[in-house]
């Protein structure tokens, strides 16, 4: 249970552009006002806040299908993937704050830079990986997971705006935890590919401990290899994460969540994470937003080893009065 690295790099992607409502792209500004940077303080490494990239606006951006913004969501990942390349390839284990989930396909490419063989635990109610023509919505953030996976790349149209990129990953290197609103094309595609998955029924059945177990087995029992965790804050009950787009009721408990990402920890293997889809301005008080975005800073505390169970860093014996 070794740290693979020993510096965090800090991330922040104030973008909205893969979803319709406004306002999730102050979702680092909310995260940070939450303590992140002094809580990662209290672990036993540096913490680097590289601050929020500049995405710039893009005057013309038409639809492509019903798409919105396809260029502006393909820009700005392009622009985060040099970024989390950078990052992971200074050492650092990349926290990326978001930010819409569309990120997570610049920031997950720009770990696989560094990380070719990485596999990706997806912590969501929803599984985004529609294609533009099994979207309902047309929404970016409903579709990262496609632009990454190469079994879907002959489904893919020619999307404006992410010719920088090509697939990269395998199905089998992704395991989806906390699913419970899956579309009808992406069952098919989760059945047709045999994508690992495990819906809140499954953690119903089976306890979020096997559910690890068997996730970190699917993962790392042929080899060890980096890991990259995208956590939804959606992922969580709305009653715990309320400030965010896409709330479905049924979701993840306090405990489930923390003992997700502190089994991540354990693994040594975590090497960068996505926190997307706070949204300030959907909270219905300021107390539901202060609580959401102190949820995500525990999610990423516990990720980078704050456990429940204490440390001793700074001690090698009891004080003696004497
Ligand atoms: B999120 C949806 F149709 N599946 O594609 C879609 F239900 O990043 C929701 O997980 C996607 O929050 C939610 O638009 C994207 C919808
Ligand atoms: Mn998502
Ligand atoms: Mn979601
Ligand atoms: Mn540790």
């Amino acid at each position: 249970n070794q740290n693979r690295t020993h510096s965090v790099a800090i991330l922040g992607a104030p973008f909205s552009k893969g979803q319709k409502r406004r306002g999730v792209e102050h979702g680092p500004k909310a995260i940070r006002d939450a303590g992140l940077v002094e809580r990662l303080s209290n672990l036993d490494y540096p913490v680097h806040d590289f601050g929020d990239l500049n995405f710039p606006h893009l005057d013309k951006d038409e639809h492509f299908m019903h798409v919105p913004f396809p260029r502006s969501v393909g820009h700005a990942n392009q622009l985060l993937s040099s970024a989390v390349n950078s990052a992971v390839g200074a050492g650092h284990t990349c926290v990326m704050l978001g930010g819409d989930h569309s990120l997570a396909i610049g920031s997950v490419e720009g770990h696989s830079r560094q990380c070719p063989d990485l596999g990706l635990i997806w912590v969501d109610a929803h599984a985004d990986i529609n294609t533009p023509l099994t979207s309902p919505s047309g929404n970016l953030h409903g579709q990262s997971v496609a632009f990454l996976l190469k079994e879907l790349q002959d489904k893919m149209p020619n999307i404006p705006g992410f010719s920088w990129m090509k697939p990269f990953l395998s199905s089998r290197d992704l395991v989806y935890i906390g699913l419970r609103d899956v579309d009808p094309g992406e069952h098919y595609i989760l059945k047709n590919l045999g994508i690992q998955y495990f819906t809140m029924r499954d953690i119903d059945r089976m306890g979020i401990q096997r559910v690890m177990e068997v996730t970190l087995d699917h993962l790392l029992a042929r080899k060890q290899r980096p890991l990259h965790l995208s956590f939804d804050i959606d992922a969580f009950d709305p009653s715990l994460a309320p400030a965010t787009g896409t709330p479905v009721n049924g979701g993840l408990t306090y405990r489930e969540g923390i003992y997700i990402t502190e089994e991540i920890h354990n693994t040594g293997l975590l090497s960068a994470m996505d926190l997307v889809e706070v949204n300030p301005v959907l909270g219905a008080s300021r107390e539901a937003v202060e609580a959401t975005a102190a949820l995500a800073v525990d999610v990423i505390a516990s990720s980078l080893g704050q456990s429940r169970e204490g440390a001793h860093v700074a001690y090698h014996e009891i004080p003696s009065p004497k």
